[in-house]
């Protein structure tokens, strides 16, 4: 870490090199007070400004500081350092000014910013608040209204909002310090602004913080941190600033020590290592330039949107001009919404349609980079579709598959030069969901893999490298689920309590609304295959419901009834006479909600440890990130390896074992009895 001083006439430049994105060490700390000394004293030294080498401005605190004690100078002394200088200190800001950087901004008497610079306080996304005047100073700079959304929700904004905000005092178009240096010397003469801690906190309307509490609250539901952001951005509005930064530091110490912290921080460094396995450490992969997808169905339209929206020419391949006609439809539909919705502009929705050629010509993509293949989920056709491409696509083009459940190394029996062939498993709806399993086959070569890896990061995706078995991570770790949440319905259990027990749990909804929502037949589909391996899949409920074409809310009822038009599920009376037939001489048993959660979620750990064991996912973070980015597992808990490491390893195993000798669970699998006895998954695999 370096902080330098370069004078420019009258203006000290301070230019802090932190990499890789000058998070506030304790070292960086100490030497911005230093550097507050030394030009306090320069009597040459009219303005200061504040600058970062590299890629962005302060991105923060260092997040890899939260495990230690805080060590002095805290950040709350070196902001209040900056305040009280005697020169006024302009913030210079690129890239990002997140959290502790945009805290040390707010103390600086100015702010200018490029306009694609991003400023927010993103605490609440790591279980966290403010900890350094970020919700006592932004509401007496910005008011009380846009400070509760930005602290409460921890979205950055954009240079030209920021200004608009007043949360910075001017955009610099061009050269940042040229700019920066020019804003410094506009200021010789004025008055120095007056410190933002010493300003009144606009008055806000009698009724402000009931309401705002309560939209807080709807979109928390039982994160912690939001609520107690907005505690702190009221309290600051009705208390003399040292007051309010007092109570902002003891929840922000009380909360950086709780396991909803410890679980962000975990997703957080997780999700960060995920585009970067070292084990693909020095490989280069190949470019990718230009894409085409074959079929456009639901799958195939999503992943062009996807790969339009970062930037990607696309060729959408189907098999006749109706097909492609159809496709383009589906991918037009999903730009048409949203600009409805005003994600996006309707001119920027026509451009990245315009980037969309449909064709029944596979000769169009004799020179793309990479083919994604999204057809029907059958061998014979997905073999067809890659023999073709064999035939036609560069020998080193990347092909891939995006099948779900079938096994990419039959898939690529017929492909020429197999190593440059795997597979890209995209979750519905692609465009939308962050989550890449990427399955290299037998043969797929590690630069093939690593350009999987660099092609998510091209999509904003997290990847996971997943080995080949019945569903790959994710969708294996299903099927338990499924089969034990319908083995509660035999012991006790309705479907309503089971799904509104994991919608407690944090689930975005239970598994019975999940299936109805989706559709029961996908997942026949699957145990029909499954039972013509050999296999016996649980589903004795679902089998029935199929048997009557109860496919969920697309055929009018599923595990729920569904008024015509409605889409709120209603418990079923038929559906409860046939589990009742089911159920019919097995034990039954009460079934609280904490119960139901870990007849739930503890079988999925030890299917996920499994997993682990058989090296199909490489590390217990890869799983979580599946379940949080892929099936919605709430990322406050951190995933379902981090749950089960933060409850206890040995308590997890005893509840399997309890659940087990009642016949309501598989007993803990080898691997698992040995993590617990060493208290971590690291025992298995890599972290
Ligand atoms: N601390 C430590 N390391 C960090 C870091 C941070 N705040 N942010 C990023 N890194 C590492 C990251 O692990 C990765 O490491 C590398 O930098 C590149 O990250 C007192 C208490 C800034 C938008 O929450 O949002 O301040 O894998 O791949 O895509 O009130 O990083 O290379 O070894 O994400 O260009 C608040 C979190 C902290 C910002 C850049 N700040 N970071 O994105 O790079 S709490 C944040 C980000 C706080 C105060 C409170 C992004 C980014 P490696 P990257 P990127």
């Amino acid at each position: 870490m370096t902080l330098t001083i370069a004078r420019e006439g009258s203006v000290a430049v301070v230019t802090i090199d932190n990499p890789p994105v000058n998070a506030l060490s304790q070292a960086l700390r100490q030497a911005l007070v230093g550097a507050v000394v030394e030009l306090d004293a320069d009597a040459a030294v009219g303005a200061v400004v504040l600058i970062c080498a590299g890629r962005t401005f302060i991105a923060g605190a260092d997040v890899s500081e939260f495990d230690k004690p805080p060590q002095p100078p805290h950040l709350p002394d070196v902001v209040a350092c900056i305040e009280n200088a005697k020169k006024p200190w302009i913030a210079a800001i690129h890239g990002s000014a997140l959290g502790g950087g945009l805290e040390v901004a707010l103390g600086c008497a100015y702010r200018v910013a490029v306009p694609t610079a991003s400023l927010g306080l993103p605490e609440v996304k790591l279980g966290i608040i403010p900890g350094a005047g970020g919700t006592v100073r932004l509401p007496r700079l910005i008011g009380p209204a846009a400070a509760v959304d930005l602290v409460t929700g921890g979205s950055p904004v954009g240079g030209k909002k920021a200004e608009g905000l007043g949360l910075i005092d001017a955009v610099i178009d061009g050269d940042l310090r040229a700019g920066a240096l020019a804003f410094a010397g506009s200021l010789a003469g004025k008055p120095l602004p007056q410190p933002i801690s010493s300003r009144a906190v606009p008055a806000v309307e009698p009724d402000f913080w009931e309401s705002v509490e309560k939209a807080v609250a709807a979109k928390a539901k039982r994160e912690v941190a939001p609520l107690r952001a907005l505690a702190s951005v009221r309290k600051a509005s009705e208390t003399g600033f040292s007051g309010a930064m007092a109570f902002e530091r003891e929840t922000f110490l009380e909360l950086r020590s709780s396991e909803q912290a410890a679980a962000l921080r975990h997703v957080f460094f997780a999700e960060r290592a995920a585009p970067r396995p070292p084990e693909l450490a020095g490989i280069t992969p190949r470019d990718i330039r230009s894409a085409a997808v074959i079929g456009g169905g639901t799958m195939g339209a999503g992943i062009a949107a996807a790969l339009r929206d970062a930037g990607l020419p696309v060729v959408l391949i189907e098999r006749d001009a109706a097909a492609v006609e159809r496709g383009l439809d589906n991918v037009r539909a999903i730009y048409e919404g949203s600009a409805k919705r005003g994600r996006m502009t309707q001119a920027l929705a026509d451009e990245r349609m315009a980037g969309v050629d449909g064709s029944d010509d596979y000769g169009l993509i004799a020179d793309t980079d990479l083919v994604i293949e999204a057809v029907f989920e059958d061998i014979a056709v997905k073999r067809a579709v890659f023999e073709k491409l064999s035939a036609v696509c560069r020998p080193d083009a990347v092909l891939a598959t995006n099948t779900s459940y079938l096994d990419p190394n039959a898939i690529s029996g017929g492909v020429s030069h197999p190593e440059r062939f795997l597979g890209l498993h995209f979750f519905s709806p692609a465009h939308i969901m962050k989550l890449l399993e990427i399955v290299p086959t037998a043969v797929t070569a590690p630069e093939v893999l690593a350009t999987g890896f660099a092609l998510a990061r091209q999509l904003g995706k997290i990847p996971v490298r997943a080995g080949i078995c019945d569903g790959f991570i994710g969708n294996r770790i299903l099927k338990v689920t499924r089969a034990q949440a319908e083995r509660l319905l035999l012991s006790g259990a309705t479907p309503s309590a089971v799904d509104a027990a994991m919608r407690t749990f944090g689930l975005p909804m239970g598994p019975f609304e999940a299936q109805d929502l989706g559709g029961l037949d996908i997942a026949a589909f699957q145990r029909k295959a499954a039972r013509e391996r050999g296999e016996t899949p649980f589903a004795p409920v679902a089998d029935r419901l199929c048997a009557i074409e109860r496919f969920g809310q697309k055929s009018g009822g599923g595990w729920y009834d569904y008024q015509p038009g409605d889409r709120a599920p209603k418990p079923s009376e038929a559906v409860a006479a046939i589990i009742a037939e089911e159920a019919a001489g097995r034990s039954q048993r009460a079934w609280d909600e904490a119960s139901i959660a870990d007849a739930i979620v503890l079988p999925m750990v030890n299917e996920a440890t499994r997993i682990l064991e058989e090296r199909v996912a490489l590390r217990a973070a890869d799983i979580d990130l599946v379940k949080i980015h892929g099936y919605g597992f709430p990322r406050w808990r951190g995933g379902p390896m981090h749950y089960a490491e933060a409850r206890g390893l040995a308590e997890v195993a005893a509840v399997l074992d309890r659940l087990s000798a009642e016949g309501l669970a598989e007993p803990p699998c080898d691997g698992l009895r040995r993590a617990a006895e060493a208290g971590s998954f690291s025992v298995l695999a890599g972290r």
